[in-house]
């Protein structure tokens, strides 16, 4: 369903065709991990949560892949944080901003920026640098799911505390991120919205846990999570493999 869901996008103009390409990396990681949200996963989107909650000016950038798969979880975390929703897409064309702005608002996301960009990040040739002033280029914390690693580190050296989601445990986008988020999409950014819901009525516990946060121990823990995971799956094949032959 999720495959069709975005096809039919790529086949509408909001999601491209690299962004099938990287849904399948995306899903064979997810096989790796059980298609399910880890421990560890969980303990970065409490962070998530307390990061994006305690920022000045939270924005939440948005691309094809995540218009197409997660609009509706895009507008209500929106909603829980408040942030801004800016839409800046890696194989930019103003028409291809236009389909991915009405796609959220249909989902109900309000004020969505993206088709007025007056800034560039800074270090990044091409479109995909530019952004708007006063949405992802003054924004002291920034959720980037499915990004690419270049605008990810660009981000980064902007000063920005940065929130990744991605599946892949080794890209460039989750190594260089304060907070990795390593988790399929539909399921981290409801997490994120019930974890900064909480946290609005607890200010001093998300302020404590942004001092303390430690995103290189999380990811240790990911890899970690992941060997486990392997290691039972060895077991679980040999123990089949002996009682079938
Ligand atoms: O819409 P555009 O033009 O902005 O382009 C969007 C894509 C996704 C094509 C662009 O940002 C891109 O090329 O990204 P990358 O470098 O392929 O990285 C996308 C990452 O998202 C990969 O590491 C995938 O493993 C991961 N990923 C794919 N699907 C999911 C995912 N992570 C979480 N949930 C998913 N459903």
């Amino acid at each position: 369903m999720t495959r069709e869901t975005l096809v039919t996008a790529h086949r509408q103009g909001i999601a491209v065709l690299d962004g099938l390409i990287a849904h399948g990396r995306g899903e064979a990681f997810d096989y790796l991990l059980g298609e399910e949200t880890s421990a560890p996963a969980l303990v970065a989107e409490r962070a998530a949560a307390a990061y994006l909650v305690t920022a000045k000016r939270p924005v939440i950038s948005v691309n094809g892949n995540v218009a197409a798969l997660a609009a509706k979880e895009v507008a209500r975390l929106a909603v829980a944080i408040p942030a801004r929703i800016e839409v800046n897409l890696f194989h930019r064309t103003n028409a291809r901003v236009k389909r991915v702005v009405r796609a959220l608002e249909r989902a109900g996301a309000k004020d969505v920026l993206g088709l007025r960009p007056d800034a560039r990040i800074p270090g990044l040739a091409s479109n995909r640098a530019r952004c708007h002033r006063s949405g992802i280029y003054a924004a002291d914390v920034v959720l980037i799911p499915l990004e690419d690693g270049d605008r990810a580190e660009a981000l980064g050296r902007m000063g920005k505390s940065v929130i990744s989601v991605d599946l892949n445990p080794l890209s460039r986008t989750t190594l260089a991120a304060t907070v990795p988020i390593v988790d399929e999409v539909t399921r981290a950014l409801p997490n994120v919205a019930r974890f900064a819901r909480t946290m609005q009525k607890k200010p001093r516990e998300a302020e404590r846990i942004v001092r303390t946060y430690d995103g290189a121990g999380n990811l240790a823990a990911v890899y970690a999570f992941l060997r486990l995971r392997l290691a039972n799956l060895v077991q679980t094949s040999r123990n089949q493999r002996s009682r079938a032959h």
